[in-house]
């Protein structure tokens, strides 16, 4: 993927020769991502109008010479923009742009964005290629807070996305001190389906982890109201529910979580469990 800044030349004069101060809107600049798999090129274009406002994001898709897509990819604010390669949000490192996704053949066109502010949101739109209209179609996906890396789990040319169930941001304490189950995506013809019990090694290498981050924490201190350990004895509790392990995970959490509060925090916690769907498909 190539990332390239087009300053037009005369806005660059113009830059050189007067003051900063009166330069307001004339800093507007255009951003563009392209790249081209075969024969097809996707063209991301948008402005910023300045650091947080952004505007004109548009997408081009040219398929053998010929342009089958050209539209304004609507958002809802003008804080709105796409998620650029190396932005600070871990998940976003690598984006990626025409990428094959169900492995058929043809590439699908992914078009990451954040709607700005200090946590919230990253979402994708997913185009594909309907060759009978010759056009394309897209879906939705919501990552929250957080979003995915791209990771080819089982090495079969399927791509998954490597997510976290956001859902249990803010749940039980801050967010600096939440934690989230894995969750994992496969798209497929249009659809995104959750595919994470597909992977228990996954998951239990995950579920490690976050039993690692629990220990640490307790090392150097539980507070009080157990604010520190909430968040991420709840998202290790989930991933057991995921390898059919909650039995284990309960016992496990009845031993370590011994302050006054116990028995609401398990309540809370086991009907939000129930509510997001991981007791209900436990095995
Ligand atoms: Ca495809
Ligand atoms: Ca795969």
């Amino acid at each position: 993927m190539k990332l390239s800044f087009n300053f037009p030349a005369k806005l660059l004069l113009v830059l050189a020769t007067i003051p900063l101060y009166f330069l307001g809107e004339a800093s507007a600049q255009a951003e563009v991502i392209k790249e081209t798999v075969g024969s097809i090129q996707a063209e991301l274009s948008y402005q910023k109008i300045e650091d947080f406002k952004f505007s004109e994001i548009r997408l081009k898709v040219n398929r053998q010479g010929q342009m089958v897509l050209d539209q304004r990819v609507d958002v809802d604010s003008e804080f709105e923009r796409p998620v650029i390669p190396n932005y600070s949000n871990q998940f976003a490192k690598e984006q990626p742009f025409l990428r094959d996704l169900d492995k058929d053949g043809e590439p699908e066109v992914m078009v990451g964005l954040y709607t700005g502010g200090a946590h919230c949101c990253t979402y994708s739109l997913i185009y594909r290629y309907l060759p009978n209209q010759n056009t394309y179609t897209s879906i939705r996906h919501e990552w929250g807070n957080g979003g995915y890396l791209l990771k080819d789990l089982g090495q079969d040319g399927i791509p998954e996305f490597y997510s976290r169930d956001d859902r249990f941001a803010y749940e039980f304490t801050a967010y600096a001190a939440s934690f989230y189950p894995l969750q994992l995506w496969r798209y497929q013809q249009g659809n995104m389906m959750d595919v994470t019990r597909q992977f228990p090694q996954e998951v239990y290498s995950h579920a490690y982890q976050l039993w690692k981050d629990f220990e640490r924490i307790r090392r150097e201190g539980i507070d009080a109201n157990g604010l520190n350990v909430k968040g991420v004895l709840a998202a290790y509790l989930a991933d057991k529910y995921l390898l059919g392990q909650e039995a284990d995970g309960w016992q496990r959490l009845r031993q370590v979580y011994q302050l006054a509060d116990r028995e609401k925090y398990f309540s809370d916690l086991r009907v939000f469990l129930q509510n997001t769907g991981y007791s209900q498909e436990s095995r």
